[in-house]
């Protein structure tokens, strides 16, 4: 895969990307990122990237031509017309894994990030095939959100993880938070490590684990349980949970 990002701040994406993960899929020809300086498309002497709003308020707006024209620019070089441009902006569908997932089949890339108070219109009505925004909170640019695209689409590219850490398994809990994990020692300043996982008994393992993922996600997070699909079993756990919690109203273990 091959991704362009355009921005005013091509700096900030230099470090995080030779790192890790990200650095071996590079060096394995897995992957290729390419950051274009807007300001490189202004054509006056003083590379101005913005503007006053017309109808006046307050703060500076992008001005579209930079950015069509950079964008112009790096669809010439990739010649691939299936390419999507990705506007980042608060005013963007809510990125989540299905997107991610979606976007992990394309060759290209094409990432935009806004800076300013915004962006002219015309760049997500007629440039933009898509706008994205990674949550609800203000942010002062496009680029960490370009960035959040950038490493969750990635690693769902093939060979970029270990087989050991295969993006497959991020469906095994189907959509809910993970069990919790410990790793040595058995006691630590007084906290135990949950006896059964010591038990080597791997069913009742396996039992606690699945209780655990159903038992943290009803609690932190109902909204992904709503959506997911559980088997009978986990059904009637959730269920049995849910009516204790109600009738003893307390976050204790039944
Ligand atoms: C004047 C009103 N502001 C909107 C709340 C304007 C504004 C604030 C921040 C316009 C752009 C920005 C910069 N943020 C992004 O470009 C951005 C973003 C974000 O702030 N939160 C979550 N996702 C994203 S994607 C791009």
């Amino acid at each position: 895969m091959q991704i362009d990002v355009l921005t005013l701040f091509p700096q900030m994406f230099a470090e995080p990307f030779n790192i890790g993960i990200f650095k071996r899929a590079v060096e394995n020809g897995l992957v290729s990122l390419r950051t274009h300086d807007i300001r490189d498309f202004t054509h006056d002497k003083h590379n101005v990237a913005d503007d006053y709003p017309y109808g006046g308020g307050s703060g500076m707006v992008m001005k579209p031509e930079p950015i069509f024209e950079a964008v112009e620019s790096v669809k010439d070089e990739i010649k691939n017309g299936d390419v999507p441009v990705i506007l980042l902006s608060p005013q963007g569908r809510l990125f989540n894994q299905s997107i991610a997932r979606e976007l992990s089949n394309h060759e290209n890339l094409i990432l935009i990030c806004g800076h300013y108070e915004g962006v002219d219109e015309r760049v997500s009505s007629h440039l933009a095939t898509d706008e994205i925004s990674i949550g609800d909170y203000v942010l002062t640019g496009g680029e960490i959100p370009a960035m959040v695209v950038i490493d969750s689409v990635v690693r769902l590219i093939p060979g970029v993880l270990g087989s050991e850490d295969s993006p497959l398994d991020d469906s095994h809990a189907h959509g809910l938070l993970e069990y919790p994990q410990y790793t040595r020692s058995a006691e630590y300043r007084g906290m135990p490590v949950p006896e059964v996982l010591l038990s080597g008994n791997h069913a009742q393992i396996a039992k606690w684990r699945r209780e655990q993922i159903i038992r943290r996600t009803l609690e932190r997070r109902p909204d992904l349980l709503d959506k997911a699909d559980l088997s009978g079993e986990e059904k009637k756990y959730a269920e049995k949970l849910m009516t204790n919690r109600s009738r003893l109203n307390s976050d204790r273990e039944p």
